[in-house]
């Protein structure tokens, strides 16, 4: 048990108070590191601190990275942040884990690359959905051949927390989160997701992105992810240049191909991923809004489904779950098995190495800014 007593040696700072920093800070509890401190800008940090029970704040990251009492840095902050940031807590000599998307282009993710090779530093990417239990177990059934040649993978991520005009957050702005929004913020996840289980990048794409809502409403006044409007809020109006959803058709290395919807303005779907996989022998599919369940679909025989830790779901998941079968987990429990991960990297522990690397997050932004020339262009484009 060496990486556990090293993991627990660890200690983690968090810059950015919004949806995600929290969750980042209760996983790393869940899993015995200490967080010792936190940061936001003005008095944001300071009150986060208080309500987390955190025992140093910083209005100022560099603060952050100067502490000893930090040897992992977790950027949770918006996109347009992350590459100064990474590159600063690079320099200072911590680990990092940073938010996805990686950067706001790949200019800025090839410094990250290149910088992360430089440093002799862990550097992950917190694309937090490999660590569902049935994603990992997809991941071995496919590296086993249990479902023979991929054919085609199909799919969709649909959130509805940016369904009405009065919606807002950080993301509907390019400067903020760059120029794509529902494909980068949720997009990205399933094409990393997808990979990841195939084992397979994405070579080339052909896309068609929208955006339902031309102008929108915005709150005087911040709005934290996922929060709904007040009332009683004033409002200004804006051009939306961000796409609200998204069809993209992908080819991967492998041979597969794919075809993937995204949405934010999908009423009723809070956040629900759906991955389906054809393979020469049988299919598997899979859904995050029943994340214990994975289905096999036979041609002859009958269907099959497999609840998780059940001999039938395979051991993909073996050390990356806590919980008996029956007992969910779900979406904080894969930042937990994320941050086991790479923690116990950082530990110089044993194991593969599962979590999302900085080449990773460059090529998801690769795949980005294909994806929007494809838009752009009408046509097929190739990845980097
Ligand atoms: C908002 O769309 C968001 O918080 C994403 O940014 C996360 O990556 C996803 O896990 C949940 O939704």
């Amino acid at each position: 048990m060496k990486s556990i007593q090293s993991i627990h040696s660890l200690k983690a700072g968090v810059i950015g108070t919004g949806f995600i920093g929290p969750v980042h800070v209760e996983a790393l509890r869940r899993l015995g590191v200490t967080v010792t401190a936190i940061c936001d800008v003005a008095d944001l940090g300071a009150k986060a601190a208080a309500r987390l029970a955190i025992p140093h704040a910083f209005a100022d990251y560099r603060d952050l990275l100067t502490s000893p009492e930090v040897d992992v840095v977790h950027i949770t902050t918006p996109n347009r942040f992350h590459c100064e940031m990474s590159l600063a807590a690079l320099r200072a000599g911590k680990h990092v884990v940073c938010e996805k998307p990686l950067a706001m282009n790949t200019r800025e993710t090839a410094r990250i690359v290149a910088a992360t090779r430089a440093a002799k530093r862990v550097f992950a990417v917190n694309y937090n959905v490999r660590f569902y239990p049935a994603v990992l177990a997809l991941r071995r059934l496919v590296e086993h051949g249990d479902l023979g040649d991929i054919i085609h993978v199909n799919g969709s991520y649909m959130q509805d927390w940016l369904f009405k005009g009065t919606d807002y957050n950080w993301r509907l702005l390019p400067k903020e989160g760059g120029k794509l929004r529902a494909v980068a913020d949720i997009g990205t996840h399933w094409m990393d997701t997808v990979s990841f289980i195939l084992g397979a990048g994405i070579q080339s794409v052909l896309a068609d992105l929208a955006t339902w809502h031309k102008t929108r409403q915005r709150p005087l006044g911040e709005v934290q992810t996922f929060a709904k409007a007040d009332a009683k809020m004033k409002y200004a109006t804006y051009r939306v240049q961000t796409d609200d959803f998204a069809s993209v058709l992908l080819r991967f290395a492998n041979g597969a191909r794919g075809n993937l919807g995204v949405s934010q303005v999908a009423a009723g779907r809070k956040n629900c991923i759906r991955i389906e996989i054809y393979g020469s022998k049988k299919s598997a599919w899979w859904c995050s809004e029943e994340p214990e369940t994975l289905h096999f679909g036979n041609r002859d025989g009958a269907n099959e489904s497999a609840v998780r830790a059940t001999p039938a779901f395979g051991d993909g998941a073996a050390g990356l779950m806590d919980y008996p079968p029956g007992h969910v987990e779900g979406f904080p429990d894969t930042f937990k098995m994320n941050f086991r991960n790479i923690y116990t990297a950082i530990a110089g522990g044993p194991g593969e190495r599962l979590f999302a690397s900085a080449n990773d997050g460059h090529q998801e932004v690769a795949v980005c800014e294909a994806i929007l020339k494809s838009n752009q262009a009408r046509k097929w484009v190739s990845v980097l």
